[in-house]
């Protein structure tokens, strides 16, 4: 794809920060100890900078196509939209995400604080780690922003405000194609081990699984309940681990699929993921660690429940939107995230953009988890009523059964 501005490497960036005044404000360009490309996402280019004095800084810039594909155009502008978002989302669920220190709209970067302290929590799972409370902080991360982006939280003026400076039409659809649609067709994206083969037919042939993943997909595209993260999977969270003397901190970042969607796709986004955790547990014998993960869905949905129902009082039209509104909203982003979740974890193992839990097994123990993992989304999709603890009992026995 053409591109007319400057991309970002190792060498230029002290340049860089030195003809941004915020920027070098922040950090001294001559005081720089090291530059390292740090991004392993599938669409950007990230830059951690270290200083010899203060924090550093991160810089987050966009091509104009996809990193892991660069035949695959995509707007660049999506580095905007993902400081729009992260400034209304710091003010939403302050502590939470990264704090936003610059927006370059012609080279297409973002400067964030530089949070090299913590690690990814996709990775910290996979070495079987157990950090208590960070489904909780993102269960608040999510209320806090779903209720402060909302009809409830903004008013009716506010909200469609938010939500016409927030369309993200082209991120939107790669979630379309690649969640809702590649996975449940013939497409060149999916890549699936031949001992697979029948357990995908079986999912994606279900009429029932189809119909409700159509279901979601229209929910998706048309719940414009508030500005959603968009990607909230383990590898969009940072978590540095509670020490001695350190305090545990959780961010959720990469909000560039962030626009105006369903709440219970943010939710659904963990809970998929734990899904995968736990495969990925109970694949290599570790039980009790596949049961941890999987507990993790309830942890993440009571935090939610929790803030959003203490936040309810501050609801901007309480005349109408009465505690039967409340019951009956939670209920529904509860049978959302289920949908959601399945869809999230499905992709995953059938379609473009796969996750290193199920990745780096070895063969044998991949496809049996990978089985589990669509059995598990199988009953997510045809059982969306369920509470969380039976709901989350029966995947757990689903992904052992495969294992
Ligand atoms: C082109 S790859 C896009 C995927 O990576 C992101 O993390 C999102 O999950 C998206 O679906
Ligand atoms: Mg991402």
């Amino acid at each position: 794809a053409g591109q007319s501005y400057e991309l970002l490497n190792v060498e230029n960036v002290p340049a860089y920060i030195a003809g941004r005044p915020a920027l070098a404000r922040l950090v001294d360009p001559a005081r720089i100890t090291r530059v390292r490309e740090v991004g392993d996402g599938n669409m950007n280019l990230v830059f951690a900078v270290e200083a010899e004095d203060g924090p550093g800084v991160v810089l987050k810039q966009s091509m104009p196509y996809v990193r892991v594909d660069p035949d695959w155009p995509i707007t660049p502008d999506r580095n905007r939209i993902e400081a729009t978002v992260l400034a209304a989302h710091g003010a939403a669920a302050p502590g939470l995400v990264p704090a936003l220190y610059d927006v370059d709209e012609t080279r297409h970067v973002v400067a964030l604080e530089n949070l090299s302290d913590h690690q990814v929590w996709r990775g910290r799972l996979n070495e079987g780690l157990r950090d208590e409370g960070v489904a909780g902080d993102l269960g608040r991360y999510v209320a806090r922003v779903g209720f402060g982006t909302s009809v409830f939280g903004l008013g009716a003026e506010a909200h469609k405000a938010g939500l016409a400076a927030s369309v993200n039409p082209e991120l939107c659809e790669i979630t379309e194609d690649l969640v809702f649609t590649e996975p449940y067709i013939e497409h060149e994206h999916n890549r699936i081990l031949p001992a697979n083969e029948p357990d995908v037919a079986a999912y994606a042939g279900d009429p029932g699984v189809r119909t409700a993943i159509g279901l979601a997909k229209l929910a998706f595209m048309t719940h414009a309940e508030a500005l959603i993260h968009g990607d909230l999977h383990t590898g969009s969270v940072l978590v540095r681990a509670e020490g001695p003397g350190v305090a545990r901190s959780t961010r959720a970042f990469d909000v560039e699929f962030a626009f105006y969607g369903p709440v219970g796709f943010d939710i659904g986004a963990l809970w998929g993921n734990y899904v995968l955790a736990a495969a990925r547990g109970f694949a290599l014998g570790d039980e009790e660690h596949a049961a941890w993960a999987l507990g993790l869905a309830t942890r993440t949905w009571e935090a939610f429940e929790a803030e959003f129902t203490a936040l309810w009082p501050e609801r901007a039209d309480p005349r109408v939107y009465g505690d039967g509104v409340l019951a009956a909203y939670l209920a529904k982003v509860h049978a959302d995230a289920a949908a959601f979740g399945a869809a999230k974890a499905a992709r995953r193992v059938i379609g473009f953009s796969r996750v290193t839990d199920i990745e780096t097994l070895p063969e044998e123990r991949r496809v049996k988890a990978i089985r589990g993992v669509l059995h598990a989304a199988r009953h997510l999709l045809t059982r969306p009523a369920d509470r969380p603890e039976p709901l989350f009992d029966r995947v757990g026995a689903l992904l052992s059964a495969a294992a």
